[in-house]
Parts: C-alpha cells; structure tokens; sequence
C-alpha cells in the first residue's frame, strides 16, 4: 500500500487533517438521517486517501447484506476506498444512485469516473485493483472452488433470506425460520465443512486465509446471531472466527449505532435488542 495515503477529515467548511481510529476507517455519512449522522451533525466525511478516487456507496450497516461484504474486505486490507453510507429505499439512497448506469440497488464502487456494481462484481474488481489483498487462494483448485461457493452464495439461499434477514441490533428467540430455510442452512454447513476440511488447513477462514469466499458469507454468519439455528463444531468455530474479526466487529458496531428503520427487514416476532458487539 502506497505510505502517502491519509487519512481526509471533511466538513462543508474546509478540509482538515486529523488522525482517527482504524475502525471508523472510510466512513461517511451523508447528511443521514441515520443515528450516526444526526449524532454527528451530518454532513461529514471521513475519509482514506491517495492516490486512488474511489468511493463504495453502500446501504444501511444493520440490514444490507449486500454491502457488508465489499465493506468488510475495504476494512480489513485498509484500502484507500471512500464510503458513503445512505438509509436504504430512501429518496436519499434513489438520489445518490439516479445518475448512474446501475441498477439502483447498492453496493456501487465508483472508480475514475466509472461504476462496478454488485456485490461479487465489487469485490473482484477490488482484489484485481489491489492483488496485495490476496482475494482468492492461490492455488489453482482451491481458487476454483472459491469462486464456486462465492457464486453460489450470490444466486441462492432465497428461503434463508427472506425468512431470516440480516438485522444486527435483534435476536429473535424461538423463531423458527421453517423447513426451505433449515435446508439451505444445512447446505451452507455442508459448503462451509467442504471447503474448511480439504482447503482450510493453513488458518481458520474457508480456504486457511481470509478470501472474497469469507466476505461473501460474512452475512450469513450475521443472521445466526440473531435467529438460532442447530450448528455443527465446525460451523460454530467459523462462526466465532467471522464474529471475532475485527473488521466485522467494526461493521457490527456501526449497526448498533444505527437508528434507521427498514420494516420490512423487521422479523414479525417478539425480538430482544442486541447492545454490544
Ligand atoms: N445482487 C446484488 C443485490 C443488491 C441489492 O439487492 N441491494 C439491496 C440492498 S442490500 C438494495 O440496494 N436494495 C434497494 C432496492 O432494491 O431498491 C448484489 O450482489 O449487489
């Protein structure tokens, strides 16, 4: 990583330089009307800079999915990627996105004047901009499989998500997400064990180090703390692996500080507030 990045404080008034904690590393806030931006007095913007203009517009941290994962990998390699985060299905998310060529969903990385958008799109497009991160095994099988289980995560697994959505700051106990759901519980187990037992060996991530494949799942890890689900050994030691990391603690964080509402991503069940991290 280039020595010259800084780290940019911005405010409608000027530009000044101040030093921040890693974890607040590319967050902006975007005259929000999420909990973070009004505490903050919103606009402000913090943000990673060099060489590099790249800027990740993403959704809420509590509910999108989606934007976890392109998130989590910036965090974790510290990448010179600005972010804007904006409420989901707001006129505020519709007006960041209304003039770009995308579909008008988030996440989109904007990169010298172009857009990636999608979530697998945006993280391969950040592996091939930065090949330090690592993104994929280096081994040509393994790397196979990788983008094997990544695709699958990306197009399947609908039952799951729509009985059990990503909501950080809930749990619900006693909700049963019914039988499609259990089922591709039992195939992500069954993807996780796969890919743990024959490629796993050199470290505690799906392929031994930390890949795009582990940022894909990253979410799902993040529905089992709030809705139950019979776990094998193997899953829950991937589980505290992923919940244990800092980057993904950083994220959990910022959805704990969040006080925007998606009612439809609200479980119809009696849930208990989750405070900490
Ligand atoms: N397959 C896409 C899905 C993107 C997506 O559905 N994003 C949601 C947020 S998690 C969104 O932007 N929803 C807003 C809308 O549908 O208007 C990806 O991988 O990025």
């Amino acid at each position: 990583m280039d020595a010259s990045f800084r780290w940019r404080f911005e405010n409608k008034t000027g530009t000044d330089r101040v030093p921040v904690f890693r974890w607040a590393v590319c967050l902006v806030i975007h005259g929000s009307r999420s909990g973070i931006g009004s505490k903050l007095r919103a606009p402000i913007v913090i943000a990673r800079t060099g060489p590099h203009d790249m800027r990740l517009i993403i959704g809420n941290a509590n509910y999108s999915t989606w934007s976890m994962r392109p998130w989590v990998f910036v965090h974790r390699h510290d990448l010179p990627v600005t972010v804007e985060f904006h409420d989901l299905f707001t006129d505020d998310m519709s007006a960041a996105l209304s003039d770009r060529f995308s579909n008008g969903k988030v996440p989109v990385l904007v990169d010298d004047g172009f857009e990636v958008w999608d979530s697998l799109a945006v993280l391969e497009y950040l592996g091939e901009r930065f090949p330090e991160t690592a993104p994929w095994p280096a081994d040509r099988e393994a790397r196979g499989v990788a983008r094997a289980v990544s695709a699958e995560m990306h197009s399947s697994f609908t039952a799951m998500r729509n009985a059990m959505p990503m909501n950080l700051r809930r749990r619900f106990p006693g909700y049963q997400p019914g039988e499609a759901a259990l089922a591709e519980v039992a195939r992500i187990q069954a993807v996780w064990r796969y890919c743990r037992e024959r490629y796993g060996a050199d470290g505690p991530w799906l392929f031994g180090d930390f890949s795009i494949a582990d940022a894909m799942f990253a979410p799902v890890v993040m529905r089992f703390r709030s809705v139950e689900v019979p776990l094998d050994d193997l899953s829950t030691a991937y589980c505290e692996t992923m919940n244990a990391d800092p980057s993904v603690r950083a994220w959990i964080a910022l959805g704990l500080a969040e006080t925007f509402e998606v009612p439809e991503d609200e479980l119809d069940w009696p849930g208990e507030a989750i405070t900490a991290v």
